[in-house]
Formats: structure tokens, sequence, C-alpha cells
């Protein structure tokens, strides 16, 4: 006899991170909501990423709510750039004042969810053996949620512990006296490595792409700088939305060519100490469309590496010459570079040398053996498509998925995918991700996501899916934007790139968010192009 319960209510919600949260708060006037997650706690990569030296590399006042007025001017942020466990406290005072925590059932993720043409309805089954059955699933899952693990064998031979940054223990790690090994020098290598090289006995980084780091300049919040941005929170967040990746930093208005060599380095410099890694990439007009104005940039930033370093040969690995500079995102870091200056810390180029096993005692490469007494891995994500492909997702015709992405994934707005209807993804593939301020524009995706469904609603719709020319024509959309700029010059997560046998194209629109906005609009106010409502 089947005992389980079936629950029925209007909207899942998979994952209570920040627009997760912000989608229960949204939606649940209107309609019952259950909401789904993994952790037993609220804010999703906050709640996963607390690493040693974890930390937002956009400024607080951007990052972060605009959704209650009260909320934006009551909340103080105690720094510049927010660290993990402010911005793990944030999350959790949301989800109190808020109320948020009786729609979440936590430690509890969605397994497999199968939509019934019948009913149009979506059958959602979680690890705790719920079965609720619903009108639309949000998908909230995160664009970095499932940690790629390097492949290589003999790791449970290892005798210490291995780590990876994005399941890091709640009650930290102490590798006083310890000897770690670290590989992976993206964003998260950059922050971790100089907290823990000032404890560790000694620090191995493993290299295998150097990056381009820009020193954060993070402070105490300056409390006039705070003041003026609560006396203007309103307009501000309305032309964050205006700008091109929803974060106000100053855009250039001269060409690289333009510019007399003096007037390059003031400008370089200017971007250098700004509090934005990002104005690197804009400091002229052409970084990211012109490679000889591109050289210049990573040139000026190699020199300060060089300058910073005081190992010659140690300096060289670390300076990026293979690939354009914001070809990948850029890191910010608090110490990085002057980390190779201590005796306790040596770098390793697994480029020309790649790791190949975990021994018993440590790591081997093709050519020598390290003997360490743990290991963490910084290694990064399945990006973009890996939190949705791990569930077990059955659209119409019985077609998976996963199954439909196996060479990429395909979506329409980043919103949706042929086939499965009434399923909507915030920060899905495709979409402005990690090139777009995520709480802002995720608070954006949410506002489309319910005014379609409150559409649906009146029009008395109970279907919404789109089609494949749609994914077609925003396949060509995201490539046209990406190909207008050095992003494809870089192997990274935006291209798959990152995990060996990875599928995919670019999976990041850099067409900028007033373009994607307006055409996610635009969708809508012509008579839902693209869609087919039923
Ligand atoms: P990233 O940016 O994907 O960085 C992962 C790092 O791990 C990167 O240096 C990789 O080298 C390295 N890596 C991955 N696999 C291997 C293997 N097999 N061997 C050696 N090195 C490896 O992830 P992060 O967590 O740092 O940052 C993710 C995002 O979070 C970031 O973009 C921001 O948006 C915030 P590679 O460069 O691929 O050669």
């Amino acid at each position: 006899m089947d005992t389980e319960t079936i629950e029925h209510t209007d909207i899942v919600v998979i994952g209570a991170g920040f627009s997760g949260m912000y989608a229960i708060w949204r939606l649940r006037g209107d309609h019952g909501i259950v909401c789904f997650e993994a952790g037993d706690g609220v804010g999703g990569t906050w709640y996963w990423n607390r690493y040693p030296g974890a930390r937002v590399d956009i400024q607080s006042v951007e990052y972060s709510y605009g959704f209650d007025e009260d909320l934006q001017q009551e909340w103080h942020w105690p720094e510049h750039f927010s660290a993990q466990p402010d911005l793990e406290r944030y999350a959790n005072h949301v989800a109190d004042r808020f109320g948020l925590r009786e729609a979440i059932r936590f430690s509890n993720p969605v397994q497999a969810m199968r939509f019934d043409a019948e009913t149009n309805r979506w059958h959602v089954h979680t690890a705790k053996g719920d079965h609720v059955v619903c009108r639309y699933v949000i998908a909230a899952t995160g664009a970095l949620f499932v940690p790629n693990t390097p492949p290589w064998p003999g790791r449970e031979t290892f005798r210490g512990d291995i780590y990876h940054t994005a399941q890091w223990p709640r009650e930290g790690v102490d590798f006083t006296g310890k000897r770690v090994g670290f590989i992976g020098t993206g964003s998260t290598g950059i922050q971790a490595t100089p907290l823990i090289a000032e404890q560790a006995a000694h620090l191995t980084v493993f290299q295998r792409t150097p990056a381009f780091v820009m020193p954060s300049g993070n402070t105490v919040l300056d409390p006039a700088f705070e003041q003026d941005w609560k006396a203007n929170y309103a307009p501000r967040r309305q032309q964050l939305l205006e700008t091109f990746g929803v974060s106000m930093i100053e855009y250039p208005a001269l060409s690289v060519h333009q510019c007399t060599p003096e007037q390059r380095k003031e400008i370089l410099e200017k971007a250098w100490a700004s509090k934005s890694a990002f104005q690197m990439q804009v400091a002229f007009t052409d970084v990211m469309t012109d490679m000889a104005a591109n050289t210049v940039v990573s040139e000026f930033v190699c020199s300060k590496i060089r300058e910073t370093v005081h190992d010659p040969v140690t300096a060289e690995l670390l300076c990026p010459k293979t690939y354009p500079i914001g070809g990948k995102r850029l890191c910010i870091g608090n110490g990085y570079f002057e980390m190779y200056n201590r005796d306790n810390v040596s770098l390793v180029d697994v480029k020309t040398d790649p790791i190949v096993a975990f021994t018993a005692t440590g790591l081997r490469t093709t050519a020598a053996d390290y003997a360490l007494d743990a290991i963490v891995t910084a290694t990064g994500f399945d990006a973009m498509t890996g939190s949705l492909n791990r569930i077990d997702i059955t659209g119409l015709n019985q077609r998976k998925l996963a199954d439909k992405w196996a060479d990429g994934p395909t979506t329409y707005l980043s919103a949706m995918v042929a086939g499965f209807p009434n399923l909507f993804m915030i920060h899905g593939p495709m979409g402005p991700g990690a090139q777009a301020q995520m709480i802002t524009s995720g608070e954006w995706q949410v506002n489309w996501t319910a005014r379609v469904i409150a559409d649906m609603e009146q029009s008395g719709f109970s279907r919404i899916d789109t089609t494949e020319t749609a994914e077609r024509w925003w396949a060509a959309e995201v490539d046209m934007a990406a190909d207008t700029t050095v992003h494809k010059l870089a192997d990274s997560w935006y291209n798959a790139k990152n995990i060996a046998g990875k599928k995919g194209g670019f999976m990041i629109y850099v067409g900028g968010f007033p373009r994607y906005t307006a055409l996610c609009d635009r969708a809508i106010t012509d008579w839902y192009r693209g869609f087919i409502r039923s």
C-alpha cells in the first residue's frame, strides 16, 4: 500500500539563498509556497562558502536587498566588502524579520521532479520523502553550488584531511603547525590562501592558471558613504538596474588608443586604487573588445605583480599570460601577492607539471611528490548547470533535463527551458549571472517571474512553455554578445572549460543587464513572444 502523503501547493521554490528567499517574500501574498533547501540554514552561496577569507567582491551597499526600505535603512554593514559571516547574519536576519522560515524545509534537497502534462502540475520529490504537487517551480538553485572535485585517484589513501572550500566545516579548521597543500587560484583561492598562510607551518599553492588579482582596498564602511547611500537608496537601486553590471563603476570616456602613455598610466593607477576590481576591465572603452587595449591593461597588472613579489621566478609564474584580463572573472585580494614573500609559502606550477594522484602522504605530480598534512581544494564548481542537473527532472514526453542539456544548456532568456513548462530559473544558464550584481539582479528576475505568473492567472492559463526556436534565438543573442568581447579567449566556468569533458558553449549573457531586462520585458509586452501559454 502506498503510504506516501501528497501535499498540494501553488509554488515550490528550490533553494533558500538570496533569490529563493526573495521569491518566498514576493509571491507568498497570493500563493501557497513551499521552499526546499539542501542546507540547514539560509544564505545559499553564503551558507556553504564559509572558508577563511570568504568575502563578496561587490560593495556591501549594493550587494543587499532593495525590496524593503526599512531594511536597507536599518541594516548596517561593518565593512565595505562584506565577509561571509556578515552575509550569513544578514540572510538570517531577513529570514526572521520577514517570517520566511515557516515556508522553508531545511536539510531537504529536491531529488526528482516530474511534470504531469494532464494536470499541468509538477510533482516534486525530496530527500526526506516529501512529495509536493504544485503549479510552478522556481529554481533558485545557485550558479555555483555543486563543487568540482579533482578527479585524481588515491583520495581515500591520504592520511590527512581533504577539504573543498565550498563545503567548509562550520566549526572551522585549525591548520596550526600543518603542511597545507592548496589547489586552485580563482577568486576563492585568492581569498583563502593569505589567511591559511598565517596559520600553517608551510603552505604550498598548486597553480594551474594564474589570476588577475586587484587589491580590494577593503575598509570598515565609511559612515559618510553609508549615510549618502541611505539618503539615496531608492534612486540608486533604480540606477543600478540601468548599469551594465548592476554595479556603480565609473564608465570610461576614452579608448586606450586615444591616450598618451602618461594618461594611460594615470587612468590605470586610479583604477588599481579604486575599490572595484571591475574598474580595471572598464579602465578604457575597449579593454573588453580589443586585444591591443586589453594587453596594455594586462601588462600593467603584471608590472604590479613584479613590483610586489620579491622572487622573480615566482613573480613570473604569477603573471597571467595566456588569456585576456577580464576574460574570466577578475579577483580581488587582500595581500595575495604579498603572501608569496613569506618564507612558509611556495608556489608550484601544475600547468606544466600536473597533479596526477593523492598519495598517503600528500600529492603527486608528474615530476615530484609533495608531503602534506592537509589538502584544500578550491577547484571551483560544476557551474550554471550542475545544480539543476543533479536533480532528476522529467519534462514533457518523458524527456530528462540532463539529457536535453548533455551538450550544454539551452534556455530562453535564461528563464525557461523548452519542454519543461511552468519551471522558472533565477540566475539560470545563459543569463547575466556573475556579470551582474547578483542580489539586485536576482530581485529583478524574481519580479519578472512573478509578473509572468500573475499574467497566467489573470488570463486563465495553466501552462507556460517556451520553444526550441526561441531557445535558438536566445543562444544566438548570447553568442553574439560574447563574440564582441574577449571573454571567449579564456577557459573558465563561463564557457564550461573549467572541467575536463564538460560540454557547453558560453553560459553567461554579457550583453549588459539593461539589454537583458529590455529583452525580457519585451517578450512579455509582445504578447509573450517565444512562449506558448495554454
Ligand atoms: P574558479 O574561478 O573556477 O577557480 C577554480 C580554480 O581551481 C582555478 O584556479 C582552476 O584552474 C583550479 N583548478 C580546477 N581544477 C583543477 C585541477 N584539476 N588541477 C589544478 N587546478 C585546478 O572557482 P572559485 O571558487 O575560485 O571562484 C568561483 C566564482 O566565485 C568566481 O568566479 C566569482 O564569481 C566568485 P584553471 O583556472 O581552471 O586552470
